[in-house]
């Protein structure tokens, strides 16, 4: 289990963040895992990857990327263990790749949106928003950035550094600078934790903040999604899971027991409706939010089936 509450804590406390990784950081615990049970027995064997599983499962509740990566892995097939394992070994390593392909993908895809001389408002951590801006970068359009630090966990810092070490001329900003700025910005690209079958977007709190200004200002929202964060149980009426984290991520513990009159709140997502959204960026193209169901169904069919549809 080493492998798995070692992953498991990590996600949970956001030593590994951002969906995509998450999802690829728990393919590989369940591959280690795999690897590393020791028994004969089919059904123990069976029976240990299901609970490991469900631990990975339980440390984050929004990102629909683990989930899909989980199933992804655990959808094996085989009558002993070791072709059960080798089932798991293999669909693990391809996850991984599939996904690290797909932000590449995306990258390409999406910079065919930016244009020379674009200046894109970007939130929170994405790493696929970033392949987008770095991949149009590289092809000589010369884009400025502006970030919003992303309050409480200051996922900008990690963009402003990824974005300089890119040599992409950027501006921090605070979260509440986002109408302020948005005057000036030509195109607003973020990434996705969930995308419902309706197409809206669940993604970083302040991202439904940014994409009202957007909205405002007439400036097109491009979201960077992977086709596994798309959410196939929304067809089935269900509700993506806002995660609302420790207050003590916004304001320190002393502070707030001082304050007998005051509750702190901390949901670390929000929802974006389709309506404000002007492009999905997968790796199988740039679609739009209504094409949702298309993707599920395509791209997460085999989720479906085992949903029982
Ligand atoms: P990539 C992050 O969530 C952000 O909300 C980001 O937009 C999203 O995951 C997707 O990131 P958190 O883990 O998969 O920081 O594009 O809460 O890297």
């Amino acid at each position: 289990m080493q492998s798995i509450s070692t992953t498991a804590k990590k996600i949970r406390t956001m030593e590994i963040r951002g969906a995509g990784a998450i999802a690829r950081a728990a393919a590989s615990a369940l591959k280690e895992h795999a690897l590393s049970l020791k028994t004969n027995s089919l059904s123990d064997f069976n029976r240990e990857m299901e609970k490991a599983a469900q631990i990975l499962l339980k440390t984050r509740p929004t990102a629909v990327s683990l989930p899909n990566a989980v199933r992804f892995v655990m959808r094996c097939h085989g009558d002993t263990v070791e072709e059960v394992r080798a089932s798991i070994v293999s669909s693990a390593d391809e996850f991984v790749k599939r996904s690290e392909k797909a932000v590449e993908q995306i990258g390409k895809i999406g910079a065919k949106r930016v244009r020379d001389g674009d200046i894109i408002m970007t939130h929170c951590n994405s790493t696929a928003a970033i392949s987008i801006m770095a991949t149009a970068f590289k092809q000589g359009k010369n884009i400025r950035v502006i970030a919003t630090e992303s309050r409480p966990m200051m996922q900008g810092h990690i963009t402003i550094q990824q974005l300089n070490d890119a040599g992409i001329p950027t501006t921090l900003i605070v979260d509440s600078a986002m109408r302020y700025h948005m005057q000036d910005v030509d195109l607003a690209i973020v990434g996705a934790d969930a995308i419902g079958v309706n197409g809206c977007l669940v993604n970083k709190i302040g991202t439904s903040q940014l994409a009202l200004a957007a909205h405002e200002a007439r400036v097109n929202l491009l979201v960077a999604a992977e086709t596994f964060k798309f959410s196939p149980r929304t067809i089935f009426g269900e509700l993506i899971e806002i995660e609302e984290r420790s207050p003590d991520e916004v304001l320190d513990t002393k502070t707030r027991k001082s304050l007998k009159n005051v509750v702190v709140r901390n949901p670390a997502f929000d929802v974006t409706p389709p309506e404000y959204i002007d492009l999905i960026c997968t790796e199988v193209g740039a679609i739009p939010p209504e094409m949702a169901y298309t993707i599920i169904r395509d791209y997460l069919g085999w989720e479906l089936e085992e949903l029982g549809v």
